[in-house]
Order: structure tokens, then C-alpha cells, then sequence
């Protein structure tokens, strides 16, 4: 392809309007060329980031006005399956945020028809296996120079969450992302999740238990625990400490200009996900630019990642009504090799 790839973003909210403006400033060879969105102001404010870039309420019509090659999908969760089904229909390489859908039967939906297709042609926005500490730590898993894994501990903090966050949300939208990026950094699938709510923050939502403390048991026999916590106000965090035989490894710490002053030591930290992982976006979105022009079509987490994560997620929502859930083990087809 010599032409600029044409994208059609579906949905201009924090996610949408993030990746628009990546698109048109960071990303090489690709143009947005189509904005998606049934809010009319949203999607004002979104075409005037993106210069030439027409604006639809439905994706039937920008795929019909032919205004797109390829579309990237963000838009929440609950969302994703009507514009998958005819971005599919229409051959269309996709980019879709996470979760592929909510529940692991569309998502089963999902991956049934893309394999009428050729090859895959939906990537997942996994973006945290983009980032350069995620990878880092998962070459010296593989290398086993700090012997093997043993366990790995993680916090996934927030400051605070939209009044439309729900308590499902705490896995499906937000511990989502360890159900995606354990099982790769650690080369084993989750076996079963098991939820324990510790004291409640004053501060947290009505509607909310949480902090929660997830444990996940992975195939290998590696024992995991993440806090996820959204109500922490101060900043967003996302860190991991990998305990292997011979030693300990550190990923996610704030880093960047150190001051002492006035009697305090001071280093700025992240206040949301789109600057803490902003590098990971950028290359995610490079990379799978990069794929649909050279015709690879995806390069990343695919769909099936996504339904393995959708299986974990319902394990995840079934454990926060307590006990220990298996997690339903599912066979990699050779079309997602
Ligand atoms: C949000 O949707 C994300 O994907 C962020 O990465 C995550 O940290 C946050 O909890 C989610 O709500």
C-alpha cells in the first residue's frame, strides 16, 4: 500500500479522542478518515482534530460511502458486536478496544465469523503488551536467567471512576487487562480466580465494594494477586513485582525528573491510562498500521486472546460472589496460530 491507510475510529469519547489525535500526529502512514460517533457534539469536537475526516452516526454508512480501509473500535465494551459484525461482513481489518465483547458467548460469536475470513482481521487493544517495561519483563521470563517464575504480584489503581462504572466493571473493564497480560508475560493460561474484599475506603463510590484483592492460580502453578483499586484519588498506577528463584523484578514505578525541595523528594506519577501507557498506544497503533498496509492484518493479541479473556472475565464476576472459579479451558484453533 503507498496510499495513507484510511481509518474509520468508532467512538470519539476519552478512548476515541485519544487515538484520533495519535493517529493524526504520531502515527505514519494512516490518516483518520472517518469519524464514527451518534453523539453530534462528540463528533464535532472530534472531526475538528482530524482534518478531512467525515462524520457518520452509524458504521453501516461510512463502510456504504466507502469513506474507510480499516476500523478502529472505541466505543464501551457493551458496543463493540454491532460494528464488529459488519466491519467482519465487509472484510474490514479491525482494531478493537478491549473487551472484545462483554461475555465470552459473543465473543464466541465473534470469532465464529471471522473465521469465514481468510485469516484474522481483528486485533485486540491490549495496549499494555506494548509497553517497553511489560516486554522487558517478559523476555527475562523467557530467558530464565532469574530462574523460574514463582509469583507474581501486581497493583492496578485508578484515582477514581464515572458514576456509570459498575461493580462488574472492576473485572471487566479494568482487571481485563491482567487476565490478558499474565498468561502472556508468564507463558501459562489462568486456571481459576478467587476474590477477597478487604476493608472498605470511605471514599469509594455507594455503589462499589472495592479495593478487591484478585488471586489468580495459572496452569504452571504460578499464584498471582493483584489490587484493584479505584478509588485511590492521589494518581494511576499500574505495577508488578515478578518473584522468580534467583531473584525479583520491578516494572511500573514512577520515573522521570526527581526533585528535592523544600525539605520533600518529589517525582511526578500518572493521573490516568492515556499518559501512563501512552508509549503503548503509540506502538501498539504503529504496529497494527504497519500489519494492514503490508496485508499481515494483525500484529498483537487477537481475537481468540479476547475470548480467552472473556472466559476469565466471567470465572472474575462469578468469584466476586465468592469461592474459587475454575476458569473454562479452550483449545487455540489453527487459524489463530
Ligand atoms: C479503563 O477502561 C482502562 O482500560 C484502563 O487501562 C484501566 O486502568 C481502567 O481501570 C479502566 O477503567
Amino acid at each position: 500500500m503507498t496510499t495513507d491507510l484510511r481509518i474509520g475510529v468508532v467512538g470519539a469519547g476519552l478512548m476515541g479522542a485519544d487515538h484520533i489525535a495519535r493517529i493524526t500526529h504520531r502515527i505514519s502512514g494512516a490518516v483518520v478518515s472517518a469519524i464514527v460517533e451518534p453523539d453530534a457534539g462528540r463528533a464535532a469536537a472530534a472531526a475538528e482534530k482530524a482534518p478531512g475526516a467525515a462524520t457518520f452516526s452509524r458504521v453501516e454508512d461510512a463502510i456504504e460511502a466507502e469513506a474507510l480501509d480499516a476500523v478502529l473500535i472505541a466505543t464501551p465494551g457493551q458496543f463493540h458486536a454491532p460494528v464488529l459484525v459488519p466491519a467482519l461482513e465487509a472484510g474490514l481489518p479491525i482494531l478493537c478496544e478491549k473487551p472484545l465483547t462483554p461475555d465470552s458467548a459473543t465473543s464466541r460469536e465473534i470469532i465464529e465469523l471471522e473465521q469465514k475470513l481468510d485469516r484474522p482481521h481483528i486485533q485486540i487493544g491490549f495496549m499494555r503488551r506494548f509497553d517497553p517495561e511489560y516486554a522487558a519483563l517478559r523476555e527475562l521470563i523467557e530467558s530464565g536467567d532469574a530462574g523460574n517464575l514463582v509469583m507474581v504480584r501486581g497493583v492496578h489503581r485508578n484515582p477514581s471512576v464515572p458514576d456509570s462504572y459498575t461493580q462488574k466493571m472492576l473485572i471487566t473493564d479494568s482487571v481485563v487487562h491482567e487476565f490478558d497480560v499474565i498468561p502472556w508475560l508468564a507463558g501459562s493460561a489462568v486456571k481459576s480466580v478467587e476474590i477477597k474484599f478487604p476493608r472498605r475506603n470511605a471514599l469509594t463510590p455507594e455503589h462499589l465494594r472495592e479495593p478487591i484483592l484478585v488471586i489468580m492460580e495459572l496452569e504452571n502453578g504460578v499464584l498471582v494477586d493483584v489490587e484493584m483499586n479505584v478509588s485511590v484519588q492521589f494518581g494511576y498506577q499500574v505495577a508488578t513485582e515478578a518473584v522468580f528463584e534467583k531473584g525479583i523484578a520491578r516494572i511500573g514505578q514512577p520515573s522521570g525528573l526527581q526533585q528535592w525541595r523544600d525539605g520533600r523528594f518529589v517525582v511526578n506519577d500518572h493521573m490516568s491510562f492515556t499518559t501512563r501507557f501512552a508509549e503503548a498506544y503509540d506502538r501498539q497503533i504503529q504496529r497494527w498500521v504497519n500489519a494492514v498496509r503490508d496485508g499481515r492484518l494483525v500484529d498483537g493479541p487477537n481475537a481468540w486472546d479476547g475470548y480467552l479473556v472473556a472466559l476469565a472475565c466471567e470465572a472474575g464476576v462469578s468469584a466476586l460472589e465468592g469461592g474459587i472459579v475454575p476458569v473454562e479451558a479452550a483449545e487455540r484453533p489453527a487459524f489463530y496460530a
